[in-house]
């Protein structure tokens, strides 16, 4: 049976979102400049070293709570918060932050979960940014496992998960053991409650304590 209605609604992927030369540019900034660190996660009852290098950035105020720790963002990084108008204007969604994953190889993995935690909403846009190697992405439908489509997320492409995606399915990014490079994947999201009704188009919208959305 074809899924692809099944996840049409759900799932946008827009194959080289990011033109190349910038997405190359900003991998290589983002590399030498974000301040990543190995996050502790829960898992099975017990902690342990996530596997990859991560993030949590974003406005003031805009903490996280996933898989057992509370996160407090960093500042935006410029070149990041530089790509917000394009990216909130091809998503039709406003964000406040974002998750940063470093993934030094294909060893490097991100296990079945959802993006659910209450602080996201019932029904959030999750919009991922990946740089640097092309990797498999895999949904599964909760009630179905078996029930699963891939995605090849390659430089610069641009996914969204929209609607019921998170209550209904879960996401994954399973290890490629022939991959030698490095990947970098953001993951914008909004926390907290939602600014109403149309977030930006009538004025900031921002808490005062973002800096200016200019900085390049
Ligand atoms: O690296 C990816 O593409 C997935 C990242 C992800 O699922 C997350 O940050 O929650
Ligand atoms: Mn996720």
């Amino acid at each position: 049976m074809s899924t692809t209605g099944l996840w049409a609604a759900r799932v946008l992927h827009r194959p080289g979102w990011l033109p190349a030369a910038e997405a190359v540019a900003l991998q290589a900034r983002l590399a030498r400049e974000v301040p990543w660190t190995v996050h502790r996660i829960r898992l099975f009852g017990r902690w342990v070293d996530s596997p990859r290098l991560s993030c949590w950035m974003g406005d003031a105020g805009a903490a996280y709570r996933y898989s057992g720790t509370r996160f407090e963002p960093e500042p935006w990084h410029p070149a990041i918060h530089a790509l917000l108008p394009a990216l909130e204007a091809a998503c039709a969604a406003p964000f406040n932050s974002v998750l940063l994953n470093r993934y030094r190889s294909g060893a490097e993995h991100m296990g079945w979960h959802a993006d659910d935690e209450p602080e996201l909403g019932p029904e959030p846009v999750i919009a991922s940014l990946s740089l640097g190697a092309t990797r498999r992405f895999l949904l599964r439908l909760r009630a179905e496992p078996a029930i699963k489509q891939e995605w090849r997320l390659g430089h610069g492409d641009l996914l969204l998960m929209r609607g019921d995606c998170q209550r209904v399915a879960q996401h994954a990014l399973p290890k490629m053991a022939r991959v030698a490079d490095e990947r970098i994947n953001l993951t914008f999201r909004w926390v907290g409650p939602r600014p109403s009704p149309a977030p930006r188009a009538a004025g900031p919208g921002r808490p005062p304590t973002g800096p200016p959305r200019s900085v390049g």
